[in-house]
């Protein structure tokens, strides 16, 4: 049972009244000691799903890009188009996603192959998007009246993914945040401004989240840059975490500037690490077009022949994508996110096995693919991932020195696979069963080998 953080203690007046001390400073959290096979334990659900969705939600939805007639915004829209914060919170009351089925997103992530999914309870606008006990600028006083957060979590949990929220830092609307937006400064003085009320708001709303909304997989921070948010508050932030749910997994953007390694995984962004992130547990969060909040303008989606690369290339790294949807302000995925995420569940069912619970290659590098391996203590699999099929029918696998037990191309046919000593090579069906990706599965004798030459 973790006290309220304002904890307000009841003593005996001088006169024997009962009178209300003032609230004490809430108990600075500990982090609490974890080994690394407790770590192991916590975070083997987020290592074994490997993919997951995020959503970008927010009343930034209602303008949509658009903003005095520039077409190129999306969440950041009240920074970038230096929208005053009284303009802004008109779009509190234009917020109404009527067509909105939290059913229908949740099966949509979990027909696509994503194991979790993280949506935005707050992102930089401070707007939030669940029934917050501590602000009146929140979903359930719009003319929406619902709380999005809460039916989504039921609707995840009943699909069986992980349900998770992105919670920012950074906040342009609550008074006591600093720094102001240099352009508002004028309008919008920090005069009376207390960060250290906001830091007490920010551990209320995150408590409630973690409370209201739990459990919850992931709480993904985000907007921990700017100077007013110091280390000791992150330390503070993901130790509140730890406490309040002793299984849930914080990312690393809690803490300042992200680089410290605090928090449980590192979160590189719309980039895939080279080499991956070897002995660091990491998450790649791309958008499927150029925005992450919805531009009703922004059709430049990738397709799904590079969404699956990607996602195939970062699971043979070892690490996890995350994959965004802006939804509309009427509660709507985007039809072209509605395509990428039908087109990538269709490979994800022939082939999921390839990437669930699986880790990084063995391979150097391979000219052909990717590899993707579960080590198994007498046998193993590797994952040949052929994005360029051979033209001549042979699929040559160097320097694997395994005693081959078996092949098979994932929802096809068994292969053959002879070992030459100096590698080996699959006879494989000719033309390739999917032209984006065609899985060979390779069973072989104990822990992968492969010679560097
Ligand atoms: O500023 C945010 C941005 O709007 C978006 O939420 C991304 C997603 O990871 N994070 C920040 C930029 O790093």
């Amino acid at each position: 049972m973790i006290l309220p953080l304002v904890a307000s203690i009841a003593v005996a007046g001088f006169n024997g009244r009962i009178q209300a001390a003032p609230p004490q400073a809430p108990p600075t959290p500990v982090i609490p000691a974890e080994s690394k096979e407790q770590k192991d334990a916590r975070m083997a659900w987020w290592r074994k799903a490997r993919f997951g969705m995020f959503i970008h939600w927010g009343i930034y939805s209602v303008p949509a890009g658009e903003w005095d007639g520039k077409t190129n915004y999306a969440e950041w829209i009240r920074e970038s188009a230096h929208i005053p914060v009284d303009t802004y919170n008109q779009f509190q009351q234009k917020f109404n996603p009527v067509k909105f089925d939290a059913k229908a997103w949740a099966k949509m992530a979990h027909d696509a192959g994503m194991r979790y999914l993280v949506i935005t309870s707050k992102h930089h606008d401070g707007f939030n998007m669940f029934d917050s006990k501590y602000t009146d600028f929140k979903v359930t006083n719009t003319p929406f009246h619902r709380d999005p957060i809460k039916e989504l979590s039921k609707a995840v949990r009943a699909e069986g993914l992980k349900f998770c929220l992105y919670h920012s830092i950074m906040d342009w609307h609550h008074p006591d945040y600093l720094p102001r937006r240099g352009w508002e400064v004028k309008d919008r003085p920090a005069d009376g401004a207390d960060f250290s009320r906001f830091i007490q708001y920010l551990r209320n709303d995150v408590q409630q989240i973690l409370t209201d909304y739990a459990p919850l997989g992931v709480v993904w921070f985000d907007g921990e840059w700017e100077n007013t948010w110091k280390e000791p508050y992150g330390s503070e932030l993901y130790a509140l975490c730890r406490t309040v749910d002793p299984h849930v997994i914080v990312n690393n953007r809690v803490g300042h500037a992200r680089d410290r390694q605090l928090g449980d995984y590192s979160t590189p962004e719309q980039t895939i690490p080279a080499t991956g992130l070897p002995g660091v547990d990491w998450e790649t969060c791309m958008t499927m077009n150029d925005n992450w909040g919805y531009n009703s303008h922004d059709h430049n989606y990738k397709s799904v022949k590079v969404l699956i690369h990607d996602l195939v290339d970062i699971a043979s790294k070892g690490g996890n994508l995350l994959l965004n949807v802006g939804p509309t302000s009427e509660g709507t995925f985007p039809p072209e996110a509605v395509d990428r995420l039908n087109g990538i569940g269709a490979w994800m069912k022939v082939n999921h096995d390839s990437i669930y619970d699986t880790t990084a290659s063995v391979f150097p590098k391979l000219d052909w693919g990717r590899c993707t391996v579960r080590t198994g203590s007498k046998r193993s699999k590797l994952f040949l991932h052929v994005f360029d099929w051979p033209v001549d029918g042979k699929l040559v696998v160097p320097g694997l020195k395994n005693k081959i037990r078996g092949a098979r191309v994932l929802g096809g046919p068994n292969v053959v696979a002879e070992q030459t000593g100096s590698g080996v090579i699959v006879t494989v069906p000719m033309p390739p069963p999917n032209e984006i990706d065609t899985v060979i599965e390779v069973d072989v004798d104990g822990a992968p080998n492969v010679s560097a030459n």
